[in-house]
């Protein structure tokens, strides 16, 4: 067994960014050199590995690529394992700043997960079209599963407490936006609150992001389609057995 400690563990998924994984390694423990991060590298055919160790990072390294969700759950099993209480996700391409991650974890003190979204007034992130509105029909659809309102359901930029960390080793799926919507309804039915901090977003730093428009608007497209018909789903099964009772 090992001893629950107070530092935070800051989980960074990180699929061949050897140009940016090192600034950002470096600008975490910046911020705050208590934090422990642990860069999860999924599979990288290039120096990840390597530049995320040499700025101070604890590199888990998987041998081949399982996406951002199974690099995610391998970080959750990691904190779970050591005992951290509490833990962050943050983008290795510069995203995420790292200024935010105490306001982020802040959002524990509420919740036993906290969202760092965007579109909540701060900062000029802007999605638009097609796209956007997906988004928006997100949003609802997990606010009314999560009981409160959310804006920003697809944002990675997330921290989660104990209760959580336990939750997402048990279920945390590994497919696109499944990592952040599915995860999040699948948690809300578990028992698990959500409430969301401000921030904003900054530009990746160097490379593509893993899926191009076309792609993340397809994958959003399906998300609402699945969300929908698991909300549909839920309300019929709890009056069965309000009927049994
Ligand atoms: N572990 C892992 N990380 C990935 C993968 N694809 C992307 N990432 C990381 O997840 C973060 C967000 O990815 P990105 O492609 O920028 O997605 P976006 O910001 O949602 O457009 C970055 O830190 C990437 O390095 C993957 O297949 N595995
Ligand atoms: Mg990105």
């Amino acid at each position: 067994m090992t001893r629950a400690h107070d530092a935070v563990l800051v989980i960074v998924p990180a699929w061949n960014e050897s140009r940016n994984v090192g600034k950002t390694v470096r600008e975490i423990l910046a911020v705050d050199a208590g934090y422990h991060v642990a860069v999860v590298d999924d599979g990288s055919v290039d120096d990840t590995a390597q530049v995320a160790d040499e700025a101070g990072a604890t590199v888990l390294r998987l041998p081949f690529n399982l996406g951002v969700g199974g690099a995610m759950r391998t970080g959750f099993t990691y904190a779970h394992r050591k005992g951290y209480r509490r833990a962050i996700q943050v983008d290795a391409d510069g995203q995420h700043n790292p200024a935010d991650i105490e306001k982020v974890l802040a959002g524990l003190n509420d919740a036993d997960i906290s969202i760092g979204a965007r579109f909540s007034d701060v900062g000029d992130y802007e999605v638009r079209g097609p796209r956007r509105w997906a988004m928006v029909v997100l949003a609802r659809i997990v606010s009314r599963v999560a009981k409160t309102r959310l804006t920003d359901v697809t944002s990675g930029f997330r921290a989660a407490n104990a209760k959580a960390i336990a939750q997402y080793v048990s279920y945390y799926p590994s497919e696109y936006l499944g990592d952040t919507l599915d995860s999040l309804v699948v948690a809300c039915h578990a028992g698990l609150t959500v409430t969301q901090v401000p921030v904003a977003m900054r530009p990746r730093m160097h490379g593509n992001p893993s899926q191009g428009p076309i792609g993340s608007t397809v994958y959003l497209a399906r998300s609402v389609l699945a969300l929908g018909l698991a909300l549909l789903r839920r309300p019929r099964r709890l009056a069965r057995s309000e009927d049994a009772a």
